[in-house]
């Protein structure tokens, strides 16, 4: 079972952290203006809509990939919202706005509020949003994460980074990595669904966390996760923050499987 904690203070979460296991907080968006204003989606449409914006997009039975045309804002909260398509992407039967930074959101922005019981420097700020169907492919970041369901749910698998050797991880060539919108990332390609294990990986351990509006889910560093939408129009905000790994590894470093594990096993061994 994962840990959980309502509205937890500084201090609370200091002590919980220290356990080095993700945890589901409620309670802590409640005062958040986005939880109630984004509820209206004239209001988020207004806010910025003329603003051209890059999504991924999928075909049926495809993983999405980043879309060369470049559609409005306000087009994608109609197609979200109300359904309406929008004329310059060929009829997919997906649309996602990934890890895209809130510097380009300064209106949405204002609606925010930084997590008071994290306390490490804040990276970047990301808006998230997509419609059921959509997924992030298992990988893991070297940095701690606060993921903010403002609407919709998500569901979120979970792998502990001690689990890394019998998962086989896989780089992504960088092209495949960047279509796939996992260019800074350690990444690893097949789902949870998919991850062929042998007989040694009986005691692999899953945790599988459903995020709800209003909800938050810390993920550690290391931490593999795979994110799918299963309710739709979500919008989520993730807070990454700088931890002793740094922030992001040069992309010139991500040459062999010894510079992913490498970091992952001094940590089991220390
Ligand atoms: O919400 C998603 O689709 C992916 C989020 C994620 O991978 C992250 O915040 O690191």
């Amino acid at each position: 079972m994962i840990q959980k904690a309502d509205n937890p203070t500084e201090r609370n979460f200091k002590d919980e952290l220290a356990l080095g296991l993700p945890i589901q907080i409620s309670g802590s968006m409640a005062k958040w203006p986005a939880f109630k204003l984004w509820q209206s989606a004239e209001y988020i449409k207004q806010s910025h809509r003329d603003l051209p914006c890059s999504v991924f997009t999928a075909k049926v039975g495809e993983p999405l990939v980043a879309s060369p045309n470049r559609v409005s804002w306000h087009e994608l909260i109609d197609y979200f919202w109300y359904g309406t398509r929008i004329k310059s992407l060929p009829d997919p039967e997906r649309i996602y706005l990934k890890q895209t930074n809130f510097n380009n959101f300064p209106e949405l922005k204002k609606d925010l509020v930084n997590p008071s019981f994290f306390s490490a420097p804040m990276v970047e700020t990301n808006l998230w949003m997509g419609e059921r169907g959509c997924n992030s492919p298992l990988h893991f970041d070297y940095i701690d994460n606060l993921i903010c369901q403002v609407t919709g749910k998500k569901i979120i698998k979970l792998i502990a980074p001690k689990y890394t050797p019998l998962l086989s991880p896989c780089f992504l060539d960088s092209d495949r990595a960047e279509k796939l919108g996992l260019g800074n990332n350690f990444s690893f390609y097949q789902s949870t669904n998919e991850l062929k294990l042998d007989d040694s990986s009986e005691s692999l351990n899953i945790f599988e966390v459903e995020l709800s509006a209003g909800e938050i889910l810390y993920i550690p560093p290391l931490w593999w996760h795979e994110v799918d939408t299963i309710k739709g129009p979500s919008i989520s905000v993730n807070f990454w923050y700088a931890t002793r790994y740094g922030t992001r590894i040069p992309r010139n470093e991500l040459t062999s499987e010894q510079t992913l594990l490498n970091p992952m096993l001094s940590m089991f061994q220390s």
